[in-house]
């Protein structure tokens, strides 16, 4: 009997370990990337632009043009990139510390203006790299290194929903929030990030996608209990398309 290999690494991505700690689900939306970007024929055009915190190990990954930026900065670099070269697919890849902690501006203001880039945020509810702090997205009652006793609203304030806000902006044409907790929900990250993108292409406007993600090890549970926990994320935050081009079915 023949064998017949069936899966395989993307043209996309290098051969680069990755560099995440067991159960995180970074890998999962690196590879994503790495697929959609192959499967668009877009190697020779495609730009990533990469935030700080834990997904800086994607450079190591991609194997297309990558720009590091300052923490937050992404939407920015990412902006000048695109308008200098229109002809790019630029997108930014950054966690929810990034993008909607220390980069809140720069994606709102982004957003406002219509950019024809993409913003692609892995949100994991906590500031992963520098040992799991509570972030903008952390939720109520979560437990985090500043937070001991649960975050507590009436003292930290409440989660950021920074996806809805920018889904208020008129330049803003995709807006999508997904999860990496289920096959069934990788299938549809995918989708996603291929509508973000093609959104792009077709000049209509600024698009962000939201993706919820594991981070096991600042969360002190095993990577299955990880993946459970992550169902007190979609219950704050749902999971669909807030927004879609107009015209355009969801
Ligand atoms: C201006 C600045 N302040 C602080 C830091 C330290 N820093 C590096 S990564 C990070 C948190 C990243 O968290 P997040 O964006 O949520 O990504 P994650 O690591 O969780 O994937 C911080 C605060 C920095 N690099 N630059
Ligand atoms: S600290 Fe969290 S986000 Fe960073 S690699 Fe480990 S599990 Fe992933």
């Amino acid at each position: 009997m023949a064998l017949h290999k069936v899966f395989d690494r993307p043209a996309a991505l290098t051969d680069a370990l990755y560099a995440y700690c067991p159960g995180c689900t970074h890998g999962i939306a690196q590879r994503l990337f790495g697929e959609v970007v192959e499967e668009m024929g877009l190697i020779e055009r495609a730009v990533a632009v990469i935030g700080s915190g834990c997904l800086s190990a994607s450079r190591q990954v991609f194997n297309f043009d990558t720009v590091k930026a300052l923490h937050g900065r992404a939407p920015s670099v990412a902006t000048g990139i695109k308008r200098a070269h229109p002809e790019l697919l630029v997108f930014t890849v950054q966690g929810d510390g990034d993008l909607a902690g220390i980069g809140a501006a720069d994606v709102i203001h982004a957003a406002t203006r219509g950019e024809r880039i993409s913003t692609c945020f892995m949100n994991n509810a906590t500031f992963g790299m520098t040992g799991g702090q509570m972030g903008p997205t952390t939720l109520p009652g979560q437990k985090t290194t500043t937070t001991p006793d649960g975050r507590d609203p009436l003292l930290d304030g409440h989660p950021v929903r920074i996806t809805e806000m920018l889904a208020m902006a008129q330049g803003a044409a995709y807006v999508a929030r997904t999860a990496l907790n289920l096959p069934t929900n990788v299938i549809r990250t995918k989708m996603a990030i291929r509508r973000a993108f093609e959104t792009q292409l077709a000049g209509l406007g600024f698009s962000v996608l939201e993706i919820l993600s594991a981070c096991p090890t600042d969360w002190h549970l095993t990577p299955v209990e990880a993946l459970r926990w992550m169902e007190h994320m979609i219950a704050a935050a749902p999971l669909g398309e807030l927004k879609v081009p107009e015209g355009r079915a969801r």
